[in-house]
């Protein structure tokens, strides 16, 4: 048994909060011998795209401990996240939060090597992804390592998904960063959502959300899993969309 499917009452309970705040975190949705055996193929992917990059990509995108700052499609391009995406109790989880029939549209791996991971910007997913639908998209982001406040765990602003979605803009040469302005945030609270290994932190669409740079001795590696309900589309996508990365896993 590597994942437990929770109780139909915790489930619920969880939609409520997620509702309220536009987050929530469930603890012991997979084992540590099932996040172990999904951080060494992280790690492996890592390597895989790193040995494929030129000398450029490879400054853009290489931290020290050689790790990139982010992959894309790992649910995509490696059996092993195929099947963490497809599990019964993470699917049980999302179903609950957006619905039942659900697509992943979108994933990543976020790798923050230890005294070196830098911040992700504050932003709202549904900002990049243009859905129809604003309630129709939820990102499952599972925490491969344990995530705290020290080594970069995400931070929400709370109930920030029932209000509008904010301009973003990306600084110069960095298009992947696509940030809400600081006139904007210095008036918003940041929430720090830490999450056991084997966890997942859940966040709505209209969630602003941001992670700090990594100043532990400890890595913190996620897997950010978005899933769509079966009639999201994405009419107004900010970022380069491959609707044949879309895959169904009900
Ligand atoms: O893991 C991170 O640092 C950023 C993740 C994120 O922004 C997301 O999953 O939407």
């Amino acid at each position: 048994m590597t994942a437990t499917v929770m109780a139909t009452a915790a489930l619920h309970a969880a939609r409520e909060r997620f509702r309220r705040d536009g987050h929530v975190t469930l603890a012991g949705i997979f084992d540590a011998a099932r996040m172990d055996a999904a951080g060494a193929d992280a790690d492996a992917f890592a390597s895989d795209v790193i040995a494929g990059l030129d000398a450029a990509a490879r400054a853009k995108h290489v931290e020290t401990g050689g790790r990139p700052r982010w992959i894309d499609h790992p649910v995509r391009h490696r059996p092993l996240f195929r099947r963490l995406a497809a599990a019964p109790a993470l699917v049980a989880a999302v179903e609950t939060l957006i619905g039942p029939g659900v697509d992943v549209y979108f994933s990543q791996i976020f790798f923050k090597p230890p005294l070196d991971g830098s911040p992700k910007p504050a932003h709202q997913d549904n900002f990049y992804a243009g859905p129809n639908d604003p309630d129709g998209l939820v990102t499952a982001w599972i925490a491969l390592d344990e995530a705290t406040p020290e080594n970069g765990c995400l931070e929400f602003v709370d109930g920030s998904h029932r209000g509008p979605i904010h301009p973003h803009a990306a600084p110069p040469g960095q298009p992947h960063h696509l940030q809400i302005a600081a006139a904007i945030l210095d008036r918003l609270a940041f929430t720090a959502a830490p999450v056991p290994k084997g966890g997942v932190s859940f966040h709505h669409g209209g969630t602003i959300h941001r992670s700090a740079a990594n100043r532990s001795a400890r890595a913190r590696r996620a897997a950010a899993i978005t899933y769509v309900t079966k009639t999201t589309r994405f009419d107004d996508p900010r970022l380069n969309y491959d609707p044949a990365m879309r895959l169904p896993v009900t």
